[in-house]
């Protein structure tokens, strides 16, 4: 297994099936560097690749999930380097994983940290969370998703809100907002994050995989396409082997013996 600095992964969950990746920088809250966020790129991709594990949880620490970009590597970057490097552009390998990843978020979830949490499939928080879109005090806007993803999570209003003064939400708002699926004592939101990534881990992989393509596409599509799309991925279950067991599981009254296939 790689070692890494910046983070820390481990399986967990009945024979392993759940991920967990834990962002441990501690000395800048977890803000996101780029060797950091090199080193999750590829613990999610070696989680991708691991037949036995059915989902993924993203953690930080409990003062904070991640404090957002690493200020003091932007301070004193141009634009030309940045456009030419494509600045950020392999963050988005966390919302192209096939296997849903669910972000465990306690304390600071801020720019480059909210926008991460938000490229995972659904936020747990501890009731200490707090969310935000700072980049406007640093004379900067989100550069990956916090105008958009969080507009689509929470409606315009508020996003422009967040967005436009850079406060922070507590998660008690972000849950009724709809941004965070539910909250819970700070030290147990991971053992939650991770009996929900087992309990996914349960299903066929295959089968989970094609529904959360199809989940995600209600973002990109139209309804009419949307509804296609998801019509003829449901036509696709048909010719997998985990359809015809889950099916005959069923009327046998027994557990399915799924085979991700
Ligand atoms: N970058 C670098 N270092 C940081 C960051 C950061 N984002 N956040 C905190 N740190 C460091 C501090 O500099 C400090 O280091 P040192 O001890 O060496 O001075 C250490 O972490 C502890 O931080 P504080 O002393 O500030 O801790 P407090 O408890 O007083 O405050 C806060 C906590 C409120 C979270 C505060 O640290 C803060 O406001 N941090 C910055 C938050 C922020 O503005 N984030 C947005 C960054 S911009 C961004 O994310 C742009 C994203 C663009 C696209 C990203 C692609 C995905």
């Amino acid at each position: 297994a790689p070692t890494y600095e910046h983070i820390m992964v481990e399986k967990r969950g009945e024979g392993g099936n759940v991920g967990l990746i834990v962002l441990n920088r501690p000395s800048a809250l977890n803000a996101l560097c780029d060797p950091l966020m090199k080193e999750v790129k590829q613990a999610l991709l070696d989680l991708e690749a691991d037949s036995c594990v059915g989902a993924i949880v993203l953690t930080g620490s409990e003062k904070a999930f991640a404090a957002g970009a690493d200020i003091k590597d932007m301070q004193n970057k141009q634009f030309v380097e940045c456009y030419n490097g494509n600045f950020l552009n392999d963050w988005n390998v966390l919302s192209i994983v096939k296997k849903p990843v669910i972000a465990a978020v306690n304390g600071y979830a801020l720019g480059g940290g909210c926008e991460m949490a938000m490229m995972c499939d659904i936020i747990l928080a501890g009731d200490k969370a707090k969310f935000g879109q700072p980049e406007i005090v640093l004379g900067t806007i989100p550069g990956a998703g916090g105008t958009q993803r969080l507009t689509k999570a929470i409606g315009k209003s508020r996003s422009m809100q967040m967005c436009l003064t850079g406060d922070m939400i507590t998660a008690q708002q972000a849950s009724s907002w709809g941004l965070v699926s539910s909250v819970h004592p700070p030290d147990q939101v991971v053992d939650e994050a991770i009996k929900l990534g087992q309990k996914i881990s349960q299903h066929s992989k295959l089968i989970v995989a094609m529904c959360k393509e199809s989940v995600n596409n209600a973002y990109e599509l139209s309804l009419s396409e949307g509804l296609h799309f998801e019509k003829r991925l449901f036509h696709c279950t048909f010719s997998t082997n985990d359809r015809s067991e889950g099916m005959t599981a069923f009327i046998e009254k027994r557990k399915p013996n799924f085979t991700d296939s």
